[in-house]
């Protein structure tokens, strides 16, 4: 506790230390912010700032929940634009939405983290002690071109937005857009404020995520309307809240569970040719052809995405979502777009994971650098991005591996993948 504090306190005074020669970086980039997306933004930049600075996730989570905090709870009305509105729908005339001043946004914003800085400084908040689950990340891109893909690892989502039920929950997706960065980049700036902030996150968080799917997409294109933004994104999410694991989805990103060395399928992706799919765009009079793979009205190869305001409705916002309740004998679960799940086969991710585990020691820090380069050496030429959520501790799994490995002849897996070589290797 003592020592918590200790780098509680460090940090703090590292960063009242530091702030005034590096507020610029608190600026925020996006010229229009809604009063709705105030959150996700503001709670996106500080983080950000934090993360660059090494701050530990949960010092981070609770500092931005504070911060934030403090700026929304204050009077806002002096930051709207008065001749700046925009309707949100056209039958509702009345609703409209307000856009901030973003230049006075950051300005108070700035003098809210100094606030709590410094009152935490004087007295310092208990630290929060929930669990960290070891994650690994890798995202590789065509190197011509522009990275699409984004991913968000929150390990700590109820000290990032002062949810107080003593559920611990924790919240991880991959987005792999197209067309642009910017659905991908909005998707993953909103979508987790839109899950947190739901009446419903509590008592139903399956219906918190589908819902929260559909409002980020319909926030996006409001945005997309007045930027003329065309872009789309396909994504995953892993929401775990206590003993459950909640998979929400859009598109033909994927997750994966693995469960004792075999793989579970959680979801199955939106893709045009599934029936139900081909059958919803049918009856809202568009098609699916054939040009390479299928493709809704002969241009998009998924069925459901966040933006690309010119195929909707055809493409769907609607993300749908499965529901596990974990035993504990889960090993990990992994999220890619569909650049590795094109190349891997689910059957092959365990004995990948499994071998490089073994092969470095249990050090999982680049499990999911080990899987994309899997997919590249596969025949992937996409970008790939892969993460890698482990439910137990790598070393617990790799020990029960090597136990198992040593009792001659019994198989792990019910495949032979690339790594599990590495298993028979062992075991003669
Ligand atoms: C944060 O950590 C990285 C990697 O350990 C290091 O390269 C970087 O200099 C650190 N940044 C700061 C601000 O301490
Ligand atoms: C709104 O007012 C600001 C400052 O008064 C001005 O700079 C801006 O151009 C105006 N915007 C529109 C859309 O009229
Ligand atoms: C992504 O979104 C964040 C939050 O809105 C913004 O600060 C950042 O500039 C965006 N990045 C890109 C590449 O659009
Ligand atoms: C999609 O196809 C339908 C039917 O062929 C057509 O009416 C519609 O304009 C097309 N939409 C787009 C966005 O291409
Ligand atoms: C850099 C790169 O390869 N970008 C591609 C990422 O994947 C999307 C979807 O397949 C493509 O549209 C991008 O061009």
């Amino acid at each position: 506790m003592e020592e918590g504090s200790g780098v509680m306190l460090d940090c703090l005074l590292a960063i009242q230390r530091d702030l005034p020669g590096q507020a610029e970086r608190l600026r925020l980039q996006n010229r229009s912010v809604s009063r709705t997306e105030a959150e996700g933004e503001l709670t996106e930049v500080l983080l950000k700032f934090l993360g660059s600075r090494n701050v530990s996730s949960h010092i981070a989570a609770s500092l931005t929940q504070a911060a934030v905090q403090q700026m929304l709870q204050g009077d806002l009305s002096a930051l709207v634009k008065k001749n700046e509105t925009q309707i949100k729908s056209e039958e509702n005339v009345k609703d409209e939405e307000e856009f901030l001043c973003t230049e006075q946004l950051f300005h108070s914003f700035l003098q809210c983290l100094e606030d709590v800085v410094s009152q935490w400084i004087k007295c310092p908040p208990l630290p929060p002690h929930p669990h960290q689950l070891c994650v690994s990340v890798h995202a590789i891109r065509n190197t011509r071109r522009k990275m699409e893909d984004r991913h968000v690892v929150l390990q700590d989502l109820n000290s990032l937005f002062g949810l107080k039920d003593g559920v611990e929950r924790s919240y991880f997706a991959v987005f792999d857009g197209h067309g642009g960065v910017d659905a991908a980049n909005y998707t993953a700036t909103h979508l987790h404020v839109n899950v947190a902030r739901h009446e419903k996150l509590a008592s139903d968080p399956a219906q918190a995520l589908r819902e929260s799917f559909q409002r980020t997409d319909d926030m996006f294109l409001l945005k997309a309307k007045r930027e003329r933004l065309r872009s789309g994104t396909t994504g995953v999410c892993v929401l775990l809240d206590g003993v459950n694991l909640h998979v929400a989805w859009l598109g033909d990103s994927q997750a994966l569970l693995v469960q004792q060395g075999s793989h579970v399928t959680l979801m199955d992706p939106h893709k045009p040719e599934r029936k139900d799919e081909r059958e919803r765009i049918e009856s809202l009079g568009g098609c699916v052809a054939f040009m390479g793979c299928w493709r809704v009205n002969g241009t998009l190869a998924v069925s459901r995405a966040i933006g690309d305001i010119d195929q909707k409705p055809f493409v769907s916002g609607k993300g749908d979502v499965t529901s596990h309740i974990l035993s504990g004998t889960e090993d990990f679960v992994v999220l890619a777009c569909d650049g590795f799940f094109d190349t891997i086969s689910p059957s092959e991710v365990a004995g990948l994971v499994l071998g490089h585990l073994q092969e470095s020691c249990g050090n999982w820090q680049h499990v999911a650098e080990k899987l994309v380069t899997a997919a590249k050496e596969g025949g992937s030429s996409d970008n790939i991005t892969v993460l890698v959520v482990f439910l137990r501790q790598p070393q617990t799994l790799l020990d029960d591996f090597q136990a198992k490995g040593s009792n001659e002849g019994e198989p792990l897996f019910d495949f032979v993948g690339e790594g599990v070589e590495v298993a028979s290797d062992h075991a003669g």
